[in-house]
């Protein structure tokens, strides 16, 4: 990657990086520079309404594309988290918005996408809505666009994979020459998904192929739950500093030749300063809680015996028909579960950050919150095979959420068996979204058979 030179506006540093000759920070550090828009800016593009619907409280995805729409130029109204669909139709409407984007890190959020959809329709309101985030993707976006009578929401819904993508759609949208040409290809993109999808039927109930081989059920060294001692030093051994770098902190783009000078100069510094930082000031923490519970097989439930509690799995209908109940046996055996969080801090530092216009270092706090709470699961997980006299690699961790138990209600049932509230000040919103936001809750298997699979 050539060395930098001097940036003079937004515009050319988010075309250099969608060119990959610059990396995120970068990009953010010359929005710092050159402030809104640089020199080129004087009146605003348009107007775009920025929200994140109930059931969601992540910052970072809404942050970056606030501050990237606001410095290329646009009037951007982010309405913040959890908005109901009221507040944003009416801001939408007051302020004559040229679209909506709605972001949605979790699918309880993205749910609310096609509801939004259909109240604004309902209300005869003509805004084009953008739609991102890490639980959709662009089927879900095109089927969002279809009213429940078949219809194709009349000013297009346009799936965005980055911000870039949702930069360019804006862009389009308020240039009178090709708005209605944009609108007219998503509509026609929305209605070829609408006349190609497959009637659901519903899934038949299928037996397991066969039952998982008996192994010995180790036995833990307490039951019940416990708060954990964990040293944040020692988490960040284990920390997978390529995703921090090549995900986290934006250094995607760079090749593989540029990348390894651009870890030593750029990203193991800020490591090295962030993570003093954060024990200095204290805004991560290594809050820890893991738990033991006498269990045993139940068809597709785990029964938890001392605990007259019950976790459904869903089993897959075709191939090996794996279902998580498989790998626990059906008169006693052993569950760990277990819920990690770094804290509230750093979502609220996030915001701060945002909002004082400290862009590369909003990037990095949330990457190392992120890359963190990660690694603390890890951390956690190697506890339990410890705990456990397991070796390093046998058994597997899996969070709800994920494609084996993706429903993510059941941890109303688990936070409690943890006692993860007065443990480690973990809860649930309503919507069944872990506060505070860096945080994960998983089951852990021992059984060595374990893999990860998918339920369609
Ligand atoms: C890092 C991560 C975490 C971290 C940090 C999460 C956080 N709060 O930031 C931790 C480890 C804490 C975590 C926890 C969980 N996670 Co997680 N996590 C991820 C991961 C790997 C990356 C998310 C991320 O930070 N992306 C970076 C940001 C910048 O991306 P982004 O938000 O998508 O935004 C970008 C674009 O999408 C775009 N964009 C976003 N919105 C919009 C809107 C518009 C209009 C436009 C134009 C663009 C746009 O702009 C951004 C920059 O380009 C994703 C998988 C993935 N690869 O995306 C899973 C993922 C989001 N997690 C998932 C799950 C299930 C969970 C947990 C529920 C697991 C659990 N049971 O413990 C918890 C929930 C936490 C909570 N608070 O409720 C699922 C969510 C799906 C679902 N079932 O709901 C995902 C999708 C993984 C998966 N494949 O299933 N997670």
């Amino acid at each position: 990657m050539p060395p930098t030179p001097k940036i003079s506006t937004a515009r050319e540093a988010i075309a250099r990086h969608v060119r990959g000759e610059m990396i995120l920070p970068d990009v953010l550090r010359a929005f710092e520079e050159v402030g809104r828009g640089g020199a080129e800016v004087k009146e605003p593009r348009g107007t775009v309404v920025v929200a994140t619907l109930p059931g969601d409280v992540h910052h970072i995805g809404t942050a970056l594309l606030y501050t990237v729409l606001d410095s290329a130029g646009y009037a951007v109204h982010d309405l913040g988290m959890q908005v109901p669909i009221q507040t944003i139709i009416e801001a939408a409407a007051r302020l004559n918005a040229d679209a909506i984007a709605l972001s949605a890190l979790l699918v309880t959020s993205s749910r609310q996408m096609p509801v939004c959809i259909q109240a604004l329709d309902q209300r005869g309101l003509q805004i084009p809505v953008l739609v991102g985030g890490a639980a959709i993707n662009r089927a879900f976006g095109r089927r969002s666009g279809v009213l429940p009578d078949g219809r194709v929401y009349a000013a297009g819904v346009f799936y965005c994979r980055d911000v870039f993508e949702g930069l360019a759609a804006l862009d389009a949208l308020t240039d009178p020459a090709q708005r209605q040409n944009a609108i007219d290809e998503v509509r026609a993109e929305i209605a070829a998904e609408r006349d190609q999808a497959p009637q659901s039927s519903p899934r038949p109930r299928s037996a397991a192929m066969q039952a998982r081989r008996a192994v010995e059920v180790p036995v833990p060294p307490y039951w019940g739950a416990r708060r954990r001692q964990v040293d944040l030093h020692e988490v960040w051994q284990s920390l997978d500093r390529n995703t921090l770098f090549r995900f986290h902190w934006g250094g995607y783009r760079a090749s593989d030749a540029d990348f390894p000078e651009i870890v030593r100069r750029q990203f193991e510094p800020w490591f090295d300063r962030l993570t003093q930082d954060a024990l200095r000031e204290g805004w991560l923490e290594a809050r820890v809680v893991g738990g033991y519970f006498a269990c045993r097989a139940e068809g597709d439930a785990l029964h938890f015996l001392d605990a007259d509690v019950r976790l459904d799995f869903p089993r897959q209908s075709d191939g090996e028909r794996l279902c998580l109940a498989d790998y626990f046996n059906n008169t006693r055996d052993v569950v760990a579960l277990q819920a990690v969080t770094v804290g509230p801090r750093p979502g609220e530092y996030i915001q701060q950050l945002q909002r004082d216009g400290q862009y590369v270092k909003m990037l990095l706090v949330n990457g190392l919150a992120s890359a963190t709470a990660e690694a603390l699961a890890d951390y956690g997980h190697q506890l339990a095979r410890r705990d456990l006299g397991l070796s390093p690699e046998r058994g597997l961790r899996y969070s709800w959420g994920y494609a084996a138990c993706p429903d993510l209600a059941d941890q109303r049932k688990v936070l409690p068996l943890l006692d993860a509230e007065a443990g480690i000040g973990l809860t649930l919103t309503e919507s069944d979204t872990l506060s505070p936001e860096h945080s994960t809750v998983a089951i852990v298997v021992h059984h060595p058979d374990a893999t990860y699979f998918a339920v369609r």
